[in-house]
């Protein structure tokens, strides 16, 4: 008899410990199993009720009913504790709240101003194109006639890539030789694309930038081909009808003759800050497709010709919306960003 109420004592001790422990619907569900189940430790201990003297089971049996209405009511208040708390936290969750200066988001200038220029270049023609942004030596340097030791690979600061004969594009034009593999002239690929260099950044240079690079291959290309296509380009890009284009010779290995291409100030016409009072602004890089780079890539030099320019993104971008350092590109400056939401 001892034995049997140490035993009671003990179911409703633990079982009592376990519930105020739980911390979960699910834990207490398994506890009142364990304790008043259909073979609980406490249902056990009834069924042997039978066994004791009719005095014995006079003085305990009352006990063991008022024990398992103890244990379920503390079950119950359990239950009821945590149904309240997850009402609770559905109450504070109202799907009809209206914030009222909610923000929003929206496309980042880059998406703007490559939907505007591929716009322009496919009215005018040209596929869009893409190449890896990890590169080889091969599509970056040697096939545009920069061969190991070119001068040129020095001015270009890349950045090389652990892996072997692995480097980070420094400019769009590694996608010309990737397009002329893949396809026969005539081709007018537009190529727009993140760079890579290994320099300080300011105002104006950055170590990662975008690029766009144009391609056209063809029979009897001609500078004025380029010139014309370099101005439809910048008038319609600037929304400037009147714009005008000059061009003084550069240098690029894969392009003979080459040249830089500026266009009028859209600003101005006699001189203001955008233009440092010169009333032109730089804008491209340009020429004729050196024959040896479209020898590279299976195209006879003699029987096509081609032209090829390129320029930065952000530059551009700058001078139309008037941007005055160009890492607030990637700086997630959100009053920035919204300008051009
Ligand atoms: C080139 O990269 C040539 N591939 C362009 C070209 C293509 C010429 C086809 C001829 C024919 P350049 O290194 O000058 O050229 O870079 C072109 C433009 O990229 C620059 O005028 C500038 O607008 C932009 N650019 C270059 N370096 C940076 C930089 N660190 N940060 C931001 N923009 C840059």
């Amino acid at each position: 008899m001892k034995e049997l109420e140490n035993n009671i004592k003990k179911i409703k001790d633990s079982c009592l410990k376990e519930l105020k422990k739980a911390r979960s619907l699910e834990s207490l569900e398994e506890i009142r199993v364990a304790y008043l189940g259909r073979s609980g430790a406490l249902t056990e201990i009834m069924s042997t009720l039978k066994t004791l003297s009719l005095e014995q089971k006079r003085t305990l049996g009352p006990d063991l009913n008022e024990l398992k209405k103890q244990l379920h009511d503390a079950y119950e208040s359990r239950v009821s504790e945590f149904e309240k708390k997850n009402l609770s936290s559905d109450a504070l969750f109202d799907v009809t709240a209206y914030k009222p200066h909610q923000m929003h988001g929206s496309l980042h200038i880059y998406t703007h101003i490559i939907e505007q220029l591929t716009e322009i270049f496919i009215s005018m023609g040209y596929t869009i194109a893409d190449g890896p942004e990890m590169e080889t030596e091969y599509y970056n340097f040697t096939t545009l006639n920069i061969p190991d030791d070119h001068p040129a690979r020095d001015s270009h600061d890349t950045f090389w890539l652990s892996q072997p004969d692995r480097l980070l594009r420094t400019h769009t034009s590694s996608v010309q030789a990737h397009s002329m593999e893949q396809a026969t002239p005539p081709l007018a690929i537009f190529a727009p694309g993140r760079c890579y260099r290994n320099e300080a950044t300011d105002a104006s240079h950055d170590f990662m930038f975008t690029q766009g690079e144009g391609l056209f291959v063809d029979t009897n290309v001609s500078m004025s081909q380029l010139l014309a296509t370099a101005r439809t380009f910048l008038q319609h890009f600037f929304g400037k009808e009147d714009l005008k284009i000059r061009v003084r010779p550069g240098y690029f290995p894969f392009v003979e003759p080459g040249v830089e291409i500026d266009g009028s100030c859209p600003f101005c016409s006699d001189g203001c800050s955008v233009c440092k009072h010169t009333k032109w602004i730089e804008l491209l890089g340009a020429g004729l497709v050196h024959p040896n780079v479209l020898r590279a890539n299976g195209i006879d030099p003699e029987k096509y010709s081609g032209f090829a320019f390129g320029f930065g993104i952000e530059r551009l971008a700058m001078i139309k919306y008037g941007i005055n350092d160009i890492r607030l590109f990637h700086s997630a400056h959100i009053p920035f960003l919204q300008q051009f939401a």
